[in-house]
């Protein structure tokens, strides 16, 4: 599925510099595996308005988060963005349990 999808955009991107169909990819959210912005990071990205399962590497793991944008980011305690959720800003959390499992950029 993710392959398909995958080859999709790449021959659509042969063809035309800018597809109208396809929304542009967006930095989302820097994500922490310690508290207070601290320790192994990376950035989470996407089209906006999609949820994504954080992966297997940071299921669980994410202590401390920040857009560092103007950009607003869910963060969803399910891979499929249910149960409970955190709005991020650009001043981010601190400090968050290890709970997150998915994302939502706005
Ligand atoms: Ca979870």
């Amino acid at each position: 599925m993710t392959m398909m999808a995958t080859v999709a955009v790449l021959g659509m991107a042969a063809l035309s510099a800018a597809p109208a169909s396809a929304a542009p990819q967006v930095r989302g959210v820097h994500v922490y595996d310690y508290t207070d912005f601290e320790g192994p990071n990376t950035w989470l990205n996407g089209n906006v308005g999609q949820c994504y399962y954080v992966g297997s590497g940071w299921n669980d793991r994410i202590n401390s988060a920040r857009t560092e944008s103007s950009r607003v980011v869910e963060l969803w305690d399910n891979h499929d963005c249910t149960g409970g959720a955190i709005v991020v800003d650009r001043s981010g959390y601190r400090s968050i349990g290890n709970w997150v499992s998915a994302y939502r950029i706005r």
